[in-house]
């Protein structure tokens, strides 16, 4: 709630959170934390003391504990990551798909302070065998299509799960993880969606085989054919994006002079270059970019200033590309499940 007693998050669901960022009003670099969206498959856990204990289980089944005064005595990293929620703007697909329906507002970026994984883990757990690291959060429930009740847990590569990057995090910005971010820790896992950044971390296990589960195998994975299953293959890095803030979809805005801005973000290298267009993808105009500087991962500013002179309609598009090659497209790549949904970002004004 803000001080006028109304909400700051637009609900999807409430049973469980599933609240939307105001995305389009975000100017800063960090998210306050009343404004950052939430994401949840499970009634939020009931946590107690057993909570700050961190268990890691080797690939011979040996199990060690790690309280979470032990992760605050050692180095720490701190970096300004954004989490985008893979059904991220799964509202503009067309055929519908089941799901959230969320517009552009399930992303939101701050400040994450946290230990490296790889510090966290011993030479003896990370035999030759080991593949993929397993990660369990506290929450658990009934997942339709799953037998009983199931946590929610997922894996990553080991290449992944040891990047210097990937933290084990207990701060978002400056301040205690909050309950509803996964206190007392979670993952952190720049450059992928935000599925793979486990709330309420509890578990962490070295297996030497391929990890599947409801939320690794059967969800997040993009489902290409409308009619069939095939050529499914698993939600990973972001998608290079980027969302008009301003002006606001069907605005009514005076002839004269506009400033049109936003973000856009990448999970491959860095965005290069943002372009818009006012005549619906005819011509384009580089945007103005601005940068947060303290983290390779954050979303970047655009904008561009312009004089609308004639009175009429407007689709403005803002479509960014990144230092890998990458361009928003000009229609979304549809799939099953409605993830990583990316086509060019789209306004319709009318000048008056
Ligand atoms: N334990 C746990 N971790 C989780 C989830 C969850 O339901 N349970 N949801 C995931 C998904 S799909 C997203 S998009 C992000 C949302 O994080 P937030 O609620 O802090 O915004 O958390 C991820 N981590
Ligand atoms: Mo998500």
């Amino acid at each position: 709630m803000n001080h006028n007693g109304k909400p700051n998050l637009t609900t999807r669901s409430i049973q469980p959170e599933n609240q939307e960022s105001p995305i389009h009003f975000i100017k800063k670099w960090e998210t306050p934390l009343s404004y950052f969206y939430r994401r949840n498959h499970f009634p939020y856990p009931i946590l107690n003391q057993y909570n700050y204990w961190l268990q890691v289980i080797d690939g011979q089944s040996k199990k060690r504990y790690i309280h979470l005064t032990e992760l605050l005595a050692m180095p720490t990293s701190t970096l300004t990551v954004p989490l985008e929620c893979a059904g991220n703007k799964r509202a503009n697909f067309s055929p519908k798909v089941y799901g959230e329906q969320w517009e552009a507002g399930a992303i939101s970026q701050g400040k994450w302070t946290g230990v490296p994984l790889r510090n966290l883990l011993n030479d003896t757990e990370l035999t030759m065998e080991a593949q993929e690291i397993v990660f369990e959060g506290a929450d658990l429930g009934k997942k339709p299509g799953t037998e009983g009740i199931v946590p929610y847990k997922r894996s990553l590569p080991l290449e992944k799960a040891l990047h210097p990057d990937t933290l084990v995090a207990f701060q978002y910005n400056d301040q205690p993880l909050s309950v509803k971010h996964g206190h007392p820790f979670r993952l952190i896992v720049p450059n992928w969606y935000a599925m793979a950044s486990v709330k309420w971390l509890r578990k962490i296990e070295i297996i030497n085989h391929r990890f599947s589960g409801p939320f690794q195998t059967d969800d997040y994975m993009y489902y290409p054919n409308e009619n069939n299953d095939q050529g499914e293959f698993p939600v990973t890095t972001l998608n290079v994006n980027s969302t008009i803030q301003q002006p606001l979809n069907y605005s009514i805005l005076n002839s004269g002079t506009h400033k049109v801005e936003g973000i856009a973000w990448t999970g491959r290298g860095k965005i290069k270059e943002v372009q818009v267009s006012f005549d619906n993808g005819q011509t384009w105009t580089k945007a103005n970019l601005s940068r947060s500087g303290d983290s390779d991962y954050s979303w970047i500013r655009w904008s561009l200033v312009r004089e609308f002179t004639n009175i009429g309609e407007y689709t403005i598009l803002s479509r960014a590309v990144d230092s890998s090659g990458r361009v928003q497209p000009d229609s979304p790549y549809w799939n099953q499940k409605g993830y990583g949904y990316n086509a060019v970002s789209k306004v319709h004004v009318k000048v008056e």
